[in-house]
């Protein structure tokens, strides 16, 4: 069953040791606040490096992609760097690029080999995406990919707030029941 591949926790992504995390960042990854500082300051200065060597590489990362680094000092081995919308009016596309956001990042982690992975609530804090549609935008794509790929075992959903804890279980909680 897809739905025991996924988990939610609450806590800090940067204490995970998981094959990669995912960085809620912005286009430049150049880094930031939110889970974004957190994970550099965790990771140490070769993550911003290697950030910088795919920007002069390939430009800044849009909207809804992702690009992959490895996890410097972090106990995953790599991070999946993507880019979420910030939250305008609702019809600006934001579901669609919150989904293409968390299926690309998948999809790297795919063609990577990874096996676990785990995310934070993307766009849901300083993007501000109201939290309640981001989780159902994030569960919906997660399973949807988990029905055509049998190679990752695990996706860790790791909600930093109570507030976000509640609205995953809730979620989960109704699609095992
Ligand atoms: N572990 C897990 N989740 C966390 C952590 C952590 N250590 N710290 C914060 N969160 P945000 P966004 C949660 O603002 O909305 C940055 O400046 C947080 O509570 O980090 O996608 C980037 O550079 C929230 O639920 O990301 C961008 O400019 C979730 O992570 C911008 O913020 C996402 O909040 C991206 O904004």
């Amino acid at each position: 069953m897809n739905e025991l591949r996924i988990e939610v926790i609450q806590g800090d992504i940067t204490k995970l040791k998981v094959d990669a995390i995912v960085n809620a960042a912005n286009s430049s990854l150049m880094g930031g606040g939110g889970v974004d500082g957190a994970i550099h300051r965790a990771a140490g200065p070769k993550l911003k490096e290697e950030c910088i060597k795919i920007v002069m590489k390939s430009g800044n990362c849009r909207t809804g992609e992702a690009v992959i680094t490895g996890g410097c000092n972090l106990l995953s081995k790599y991070v999946i760097h993507t880019v979420g919308p910030v939250y305008k009016d609702g019809m600006s596309k934001e579901s669609e690029l919150l989904g293409n956001a968390y299926k690309n990042s998948l999809r790297l982690g795919v063609e990577n080999k990874i096996k676990s992975i785990a995310f934070p609530n993307i766009s849901t804090g300083i993007f501000g995406y109201p939290k309640k549609p981001a989780a159902e935008i994030a569960v919906s794509t997660v399973l949807e990919f988990l029905r055509k790929d049998d190679s990752i075992e695990k996706v860790i959903f790791v909600c930093f707030d109570y507030e976000n804890f509640n609205i995953y279980k809730s979620i989960l909680d109704k699609i095992t029941e």
